[in-house]
């Protein structure tokens, strides 16, 4: 069967696709020139769903989306479900880490905790809509390390290890991430 993946971002359609394991066949949003749409909601769960929506919708396939991010305890949650906004139109995710570092600076905290949040969103065209989220808890650690993952991954540590997201191997993060932990909720509401 195949899947639309409600997504423009690469990694995140890397990680989907490793998640899925071979099961399904998935096609991006990107490769199907699918207009992005406005996320207007307020949750990671809103925006997964209006995502995932969006896609089953002009597509006629079913369609799994993911919100996500990284919130800053410092930061009452910041970025959050702006996360992507806060790297601006360039994607540029060294500004977006680099403004989180200057955001704890002009706060003078030390208060490094940190967690991602992933909402993963099935919708089926013109059908229901199946909702879930995994987080991870972690703390920061600037300047950023590592290049194996993407976005926000270079400056996040995840508990119980040692090294940032971005220098671990892609199969540590895959074995317990935020997004890992979304997809277990999923199978298992799916298969209820
Ligand atoms: P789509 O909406 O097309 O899926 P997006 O990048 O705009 O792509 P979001 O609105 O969910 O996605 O933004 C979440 C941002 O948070 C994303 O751009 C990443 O930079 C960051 N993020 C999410 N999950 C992450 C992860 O596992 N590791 C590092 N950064 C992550």
């Amino acid at each position: 069967m195949r899947l639309v993946a409600a997504t423009h971002n690469p990694g995140k359609a890397r990680e989907i696709e490793a998640l899925l394991d071979g099961d399904y066949r998935i096609v991006t949003a990107g490769a199907l020139n699918l207009p992005e749409p406005d996320e207007t909601e307020t949750t990671f769960v809103g925006n997964a769903m209006l995502k995932a929506r969006h896609a089953a919708q002009l597509s006629g396939e079913v369609s799994l989306a993911d919100d996500s991010g990284v919130s800053v305890a410092a930061l009452d949650g910041a970025p959050g479900i702006f996360s992507a906004r806060w790297a601006g139109p360039s994607k540029d995710f060294a500004l977006a880490m680099k403004k989180v570092e200057d955001r704890l600076d002009e706060i003078g905290s030390s208060d490094r905790r940190a967690w991602f949040t992933s909402a993963l969103a099935v919708a089926w065209p013109d059908g229901p809509c199946v909702v879930v989220e995994g987080v991870v808890h972690g703390e920061l650690t600037f300047p950023p390390r590592g290049d194996r993952g993407f976005g926000y991954d270079p400056i996040f540590i995840p508990e119980g290890q040692a090294l940032t997201y971005g220098e671990l191997d892609p199969a540590v993060k895959e074995a317990d991430s935020h997004r890992t932990r979304a997809f277990m909720k999923l199978k298992a509401a799916l298969i209820d």
